[in-house]
């Protein structure tokens, strides 16, 4: 693996103040692995609450940015506000904002590239649909995703790539080891040849989609497996923060 082993619990669009505050409270008191990286994602408008009330062990992401300075954008949030609430980082690129919003790669990089040059982290999120990878087309498509982010980015000091393969995300079907392991290489090797080796080594590469307390171990034995992203399971602390928690 390369690097510290990194967990993001992606709370997605769900969540109470209440909600919220028993959550932070468990975390608060969850014993963490101290040689791994552990990053929540709530939705914006409790950023603050849970920046306020949660244990500094635990850094937070956005879910979205906007993709440069703030100003007339109505409804975005920019990166310079979400620095001012104590964000550390931003999942950018998540397939519920492909699919579902209509996001493209080149204003995912836009968002990407602006982010890491204030400094704000990027969970850079890349994976295939259930039928491209019946297509045979798996590598093409994270590839191309991967090239999006990399066309924009000023570096990658910053930057952790979440794959996470549609057909896995929220729907209980999580990626055998093997298929994730696969893909993880693929990318690795992919830096190698168009960013450059130490690149390669030195990028987190977490898989996301029905990671849970009872399958975290065996993925997290796989060498190019370096984190996980987790959503449905993330909000209900312990056995998946795990390896955060998780071990
Ligand atoms: C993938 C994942 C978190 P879930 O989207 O980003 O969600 O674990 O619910 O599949």
């Amino acid at each position: 693996g390369s690097g510290k082993f990194f967990v993001g619990g992606n709370w997605k669009c769900n969540g109470t103040k209440d909600s919220i505050s028993k959550l932070v409270s468990d975390l608060n008191s969850a014993t963490l692995e101290s040689d791994v990286d552990v990053v929540v994602s709530p939705p914006f408008v409790y950023l603050d609450q849970v920046k306020n009330s949660l244990t500094e062990r635990i850094e937070i992401a956005a879910q979205n940015c906007w993709t440069g300075k703030g100003g007339a954008f109505t409804g975005e949030i920019s990166v310079e506000q979400l620095k001012d609430l104590g964000c550390k980082w931003v999942v950018l690129g998540h397939s519920e904002r492909r699919h579902i919003i209509g996001e493209n790669d080149e204003f995912i990089g836009k968002k990407a590239a602006y982010a890491l040059s204030q400094n704000l982290g990027v969970i850079a999120c890349i994976g295939e649909l259930l039928e491209e990878r019946e297509a045979g087309k798996t590598f093409d498509v994270c590839f191309r995703q991967m090239k999006a982010f990399a066309d924009a980015v000023p570096s990658w000091d910053n930057l952790v790539v979440a794959y996470e393969p549609v057909w896995a995300i929220g729907t209980g079907k999580v990626a055998t080891p093997e298929q994730a392991q696969e893909v993880h290489v693929a990318v690795r090797d992919w830096l190698s040849k168009n960013v450059s080796a130490e690149v390669a080594s030195k990028t987190r590469i977490i898989y996301g989609g029905s990671v849970n307390g009872g399958n975290c171990a065996e993925l997290a034995k796989k060498e190019d497996i370096d984190g996980f992203l987790v959503g449905g399971a993330s909000l209900k602390v312990l056995p998946c923060y795990s390896y955060g928690l998780c071990q």
